[in-house]
């Protein structure tokens, strides 16, 4: 039994607008022999547990908000009722639940409340989706509890960043060469499996995270078809949270084939492509700004009846990318302001500056753009030449005659080519206009060297 002058001493010092009340009913209480013990923040535990039943469903929780009498233990019984999604609770105290699948439960013992505590999902972007929760210590004095906080973690990996400096060892450019053209026959469709794969890697110069990809490059790879050919992808989720994807190229009713899939298991998403143009897929997964973000996203080539043979064909995909910590994934709140550290084409800030793409004079040179985003757009221009065919989202703008065109604008998922001819020996930077997007890597060179003989 505590001592009721210690006790009410600790309460004056802890509580500084503690009244007399508390104090007189504190010290009937110790005389009427009710067990209780003193915590540090001078809040005394009441004995009592509050039992609470949580259910997580739809990025939220369903109490928000639990008020708890100061000094009571609180248990809480949490319940995963979503249908896809992995979530799970954590809280600022240090008491979590561990991830839950869909119909999983567990409970949380957090042990007796002295001030408000901050809870979230800490599966990567649910809690910047709102999916938070407030324990509120009722009847605690306001000086003696913490509050409700919102801590940032780990630090910036862009911080160690440095556009200038040369790619690590470790460096291999994404292949900016359209894949070749696989003719189907009558009833046969492409096959492929994408395995979604979770691993760190270098993503600018001095800078690594652990992005989340289709087939293990950011970009996804380039799938290459024709008007009326048939995709047959088996997804095969080795990731460590729920992921799926969405082909653009398909039209298709989204309910069952862009559904998440939880780590280990599998879907096969069957579309025929029955439009031309450069179709973006992408996770469909929510937050989609942070599962694009983190690498998964990529492009379909679906080429145009009758598209005339060229001399050479690249595929370029902007993607823009926002940094966690280092070692860490994208940053979800850097992701909602709009603020990139680096703006990519396929992936990598000045990937082309380091590894140009080669041309000829005199070749015509077809380039397929996407902008992958997740959020922000291009103006794709090549300094130093004209674009004499345009293709956007479709249809041709451009196609013969005395016109040219200097920049393909697209906003986020909107594709299109460019074709051009290079008038002399050189190296012509490719851009995002946008200027403040090819200051931060959306840059690249064509290195044109002499016809050959
Ligand atoms: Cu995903």
């Amino acid at each position: 039994m505590t001592d009721v002058g210690t006790a009410a001493s600790t309460l004056l010092r802890g509580r500084r607008r503690a009244d007399l009340a508390a104090v007189l009913a504190l010290a009937l209480a110790v005389a009427a022999g009710f067990a209780f013990t003193l915590v540090d923040s001078g809040v005394q535990s009441t004995g009592r547990t509050t039992h609470v039943t949580v259910s997580m469903s739809g990025m939220r929780y369903s109490q928000p908000t639990i008020q708890v009498p100061a000094g009571n233990r609180l248990v809480i019984t949490l319940r995963n009722d979503d249908k896809f999604m992995v979530h799970d609770l954590v809280l600022d105290s240090g008491a979590k639940s561990g991830r839950l699948s869909p119909g999983g439960s567990a409970t949380v013992d957090v042990g007796v409340v002295e001030h408000d505590i901050a809870g979230w999902c800490s599966v990567p972007g649910h809690r910047q989706m709102g999916m938070t929760l407030d324990i509120v210590a009722t009847g605690a004095d306001a000086q003696t509890g913490g509050h409700v906080h919102r801590a940032a973690a780990g630090g910036d990996a862009a911080d160690d960043m440095d556009l200038m400096a040369d790619p690590g060892p470790g460096f291999k450019p994404y292949d900016a060469v359209l894949p070749p053209l696989r003719h189907l026959a009558e009833g046969q469709a492409h096959h492929l499996t994408l395995t979604i794969e979770e691993h760190e890697k270098e993503v600018a110069p001095g800078v690594r995270q652990k992005v989340w990809t289709f087939g293990g490059t950011d970009p996804g790879p380039v799938l290459h078809g024709e008007v009326g050919d048939t995709f047959e992808v088996t997804l095969v989720n080795h990731g460590g949270q729920a992921h799926g994807i969405d082909f653009h190229a398909g039209s298709i009713a989204p309910d069952s084939v862009m559904r998440p899939i939880p780590p280990g298991k599998s879907l096969v998403y069957r579309f025929t492509a029955n439009r031309a143009g450069i179709w973006m897929y992408h996770c469909s997964t929510m937050p989609m700004s942070l599962h694009v973000a983190n690498g998964m996203f990529g492009a379909v080539v679906i080429e145009p009846p009758g598209l005339p043979r060229v001399d050479r064909s690249y595929v370029l995909v902007q993607n823009e990318q926002y940094f966690g910590p280092q070692g860490g994934s994208a940053d979800p709140d850097k992701i909602k302001l709009e603020q990139p550290d680096t703006v990519d084409f396929n992936g990598y800030p000045n990937q082309y500056d380091h590894a140009p793409l080669p041309a000829k004079v005199g070749e015509r040179v077809r380039v397929w753009v996407l902008a992958a985003g997740p959020s922000r757009g291009t103006s794709f221009h090549v300094v130093g030449t004209q674009f004499d065919r345009v293709y956007f989202e479709g249809s041709y703008l451009l196609d013969g005659g005395s016109g040219g065109s200097q920049a393909l604008a697209l906003a986020p998922a909107q594709g299109g080519f460019v074709e051009m001819t290079f008038p002399q020996p050189g190296h012509y930077p490719f851009v995002s206009h946008a200027f403040v997007d090819a200051e931060r890597g959306a840059h690249g060179f064509f290195e044109v060297s002499k016809e050959a003989p």
